[in-house]
Formats: structure tokens, C-alpha cells, sequence
């Protein structure tokens, strides 16, 4: 029996830990090659199901390097959906459903994990999708936003050693172009990732405003900073479940955040799985 490789120990290459779990996901899957790979964030579950069938679905932590979630609502399973794009072609969606925020505290490698395997399974492209904080006040909760930038104020980079990655269109601009053909609607915004768990102050909401941002978040940053070493080309979209604090003088609430998302989660899947299959 082969031990998998310990993602905590830093004498290990993390992406040789991407490599063995992309290869137990296709043993387990029957799928040797992903094209796309999903990340679904609160409010997002819906997608996959919308997207086609799902083919395999395994417990994240059967997976090497995979942990089990820290948050109630979030999903802790890997799965493989066949679908059929717009072009008529077969197509294989991973559905990552078991991300690792950075609050969580168990290290960068695990925030970067799922998508090193995204990469290493084959994806080229990767949609990241969050639930987040709107800081425009014209954004109500069930609001989906698609990102076009970002402001890392984590303080964190899931790279390691003198790494020097180019960020620019790290959201493609093409993916966004074609996520507008579909709704021409869709606005665009700049996704501030603060590191949580707590929501922010309405000061630092004031601030990252002032920064250039407009929703305000705990994830995709740094899991769109790996993807961008990896190769892979990225959608990100957002959904406003609250307004970020201090934007209407309402308290926040994770039960409420959940309720928009839940409220949401029909329409916005049925644009995403759209999107997905013209991708
Ligand atoms: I859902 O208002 C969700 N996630 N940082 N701020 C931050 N993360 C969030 C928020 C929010 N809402």
C-alpha cells in the first residue's frame, strides 16, 4: 500500500500531492481527463446539477490531500458531472465541492489544493463562485456579480519561494465577455478577499471601497492566484448574499447569508451551467 503524501509536511511538493489526487480521482471516477473545474461556494450548489449527471461522487477526505469542511452548508465532496456543451461535444465538469478557506488556518496548501488538482485532472479553465458582501448599495442580496479583479488583503500567498506570477486578466476577460452574452445584464466588480471568519468592520468596508473594490469576501484570491501558476484560465462570479456592513445599518448574519443563497441559487446555477457549456 502506498501512503499518500503528508500536503502539511514542507519537505513534500504540494503539487505532487495535486498529481495523486488527481490520479484517485480517476480511478475512483472513471474519468481520466476534466476540462473544466468548478469551485461552488455558498449560494452555488445548485450548479453542478443543472450543469448534467453526475458520473462519481467520493467524500473529499478519500482523496489525498483533501480536508473535511470546517462550515456548516458547505458540501465536502468531489464529483465528476458529464455535460454536454453548447458546441454538442461530451464534456467533464470536477465539482470541488469541499474548499478550504483561509481562515480555516490550515496553511495556504490547502487553500490552493483543490485547484492544483483542478490542474492536474486536466482542467484548463476553472469558475470559482463565492458568496460574498456587495459594497455598492445597489447590489441586494441574489445579486450575481461577475469579478474583474482583485485586492488580496489576507496578507497570504499560496505560492512558495520567489515566485514571481503575472496577474494581469487574471479573471479572463474572455470568459467574462462570454458570460455577458449570456446575460448582458451581469455586472462586474473588484473582490476584496479579507482573511475572516469574522465579517468586516464597517470601517474596512469603508476602506476597501476607497481601495477600488466593490464586494468583499473570505475565498477566491489566493485560489485564483494558484490557478493563475497552474495555468488555468479563470470565471470568477460572485453572489451578494448581504450587504457588505455598514452599508445599510443592518446587522449581519450567517443564517441570513444562507437564506439569500438558498433564495438565489435556482437562477443564478441556471446562468452558471449556461455559461459552463458554452465555455
Ligand atoms: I456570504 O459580508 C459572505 N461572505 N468578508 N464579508 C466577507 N465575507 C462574506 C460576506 C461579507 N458575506
Amino acid at each position: 500500500m502506498t501512503v499518500a503524501p503528508d500536503l502539511d509536511d514542507p519537505a513534500t511538493d504540494p503539487f505532487a500531492v495535486a498529481e495523486s489526487a488527481a490520479r484517485t480521482l480517476a480511478a475512483r471516477t472513471g474519468v481520466a481527463h476534466h476540462d473544466v473545474a468548478l469551485v461552488l461556494g455558498s449560494g452555488w450548489g445548485g450548479a453542478a446539477d443543472l450543469l448534467g449527471e453526475t458520473v462519481a461522487e467520493l467524500p473529499a477526505t478519500e482523496v489525498p490531500g483533501f480536508s473535511a469542511p470546517a462550515v456548516v452548508g458547505h458540501t465536502g465532496t468531489l464529483r465528476s458531472v458529464r455535460y454536454q456543451a453548447a458546441d454538442g461535444t461530451t464534456r467533464h465538469a470536477l465539482v470541488l465541492g469541499a474548499r478550504t478557506h483561509f481562515y480555516e488556518g490550515l496553511g495556504v496548501r490547502r487553500v490552493a489544493h483543490g485547484v492544483r488538482t483542478a490542474a492536474a485532472a486536466g482542467a484548463s479553465t476553472l469558475v470559482l463562485t463565492n458568496g460574498c458582501g456587495g459594497i455598492d448599495p445597489s447590489w441586494g442580496p441574489g445579486t450575481p456579480v461577475l469579478i474583474s479583479d482583485h485586492i488580496n488583503l489576507t496578507g497570504a500567498s499560496p505560492l512558495e519561494g520567489a515566485t514571481f506570477v503575472d496577474l494581469t486578466d487574471l479573471y479572463s476577460s474572455r470568459l467574462r465577455a462570454l458570460a455577458r452574452e449570456v446575460d448582458a445584464e451581469l455586472a462586474e466588480g473588484v473582490y476584496v478577499q479579507f482573511r475572516g471568519p469574522q465579517y468586516e468592520t464597517p470601517a474596512e468596508v469603508e476602506m476597501a471601497r476607497r481601495m477600488g473594490g466593490h464586494l468583499v469576501g473570505m475565498s477566491t484570491a489566493l485560489e485564483a492566484v494558484a490557478a493563475r501558476q497552474a495555468g488555468l484560465e479563470i470565471l470568477g462570479v460572485s453572489l451578494v448574499t448581504n450587504h457588505a456592513a455598514g452599508v445599510t445599518g443592518e446587522r449581519l448574519s450567517h443564517a441570513e447569508v444562507l437564506a439569500a443563497g438558498a433564495a438565489a441559487g435556482p437562477r443564478i446555477s441556471a446562468l452558471l451551467a449556461q455559461v459552463i457549456r458554452r465555455i
